[in-house]
């Protein structure tokens, strides 16, 4: 493991001990989750926890089946006890960029229906600013990619559609649609950003995740610092 590697995943192990006997938990996506969702299967099969976890994207289930964590939905456990998620940027009042990943509707959903929302990272993604050498990707209807694209450069952005790795076309979502990644520079008001980008017809969903946070632990290096919504 990398240093990096290895922040991930202490940051991951110590959030993981937050969950408790029957609580539904939502289960996030990314690199540093897949550490959590491993965990948790552990904790399941050696320590017959009782969990029900509602994942973020069909990778996370798929993940989650094969630890045998069992899964359920938003249609029988709509209220969350605690979600677990990871981020690409964290700013110092714990509002969060996601969806680098391409999950970040589902997880948005999720996340947001959890009592408490606990996010898991390197130290690489604390930003004094958000927007900071990151983009905002926003999840939008294919046919509308040209009129928000449109729309997105009159918010002050510069958008670009995502492309798969391989060349063959836009990268598509687990619900079918395409993601417009946006560099908006340094973001004056994350709050009022995030209503503007969704109020274009078109938008699913965007990254910006505001005043929705409980905690954040963050790997170093060495050690795991945990760092509370301040009231
Ligand atoms: C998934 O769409 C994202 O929101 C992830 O939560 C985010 O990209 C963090 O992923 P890593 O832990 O892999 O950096």
């Amino acid at each position: 493991l990398s240093w990096i590697e290895d922040a991930k995943k202490r940051a991951a192990l110590d959030a993981t001990k937050l969950v408790v006997n029957d609580q539904i938990v939502g289960l996030g996506t990314g690199s540093t989750t897949k550490y959590m969702v491993d965990e948790l299967g552990r904790r399941v099969r050696e320590e017959n926890l009782r969990i029900r976890g509602v994942p973020t994207s069909i990778q996370t289930a798929d993940q989650a089946k094969i630890n045998g964590i069992p899964l359920t939905t938003l249609d029988e456990c709509p209220r969350l006890d605690i979600a677990i998620d990871g981020a690409d940027q964290v700013d110092p009042n714990l509002n969060l960029i996601k969806g680098l990943g391409g999950a970040l509707t589902r997880e948005k959903i999720v996340d947001t229906a959890a009592k408490d929302l606990i996010i898991i990272i390197d130290e690489r993604k604390l930003s004094e600013r958000l927007g900071w050498n990151q983009v905002i990707p926003v999840e939008v209807i294919p046919m509308s990619r040209v009129p928000v694209s449109e729309k997105i450069r009159e918010l002050g952005g510069n958008p670009s559609i995502r492309q798969l790795k391989n060349g063959r076309g836009p990268f598509v979502t687990d619900n079918s649609n395409y993601i417009i990644d946006v560099d908006f520079g340094v973001i004056a008001d994350p709050s009022q950003l995030e209503q503007d980008i969704n109020m274009i017809p078109g938008v699913v969903e965007n990254g910006l995740f505001i005043d929705v946070t409980e905690a954040v632990f963050v790997g170093y290096r060495e050690g795991v610092k945990k760092i509370q919504k301040s009231v």
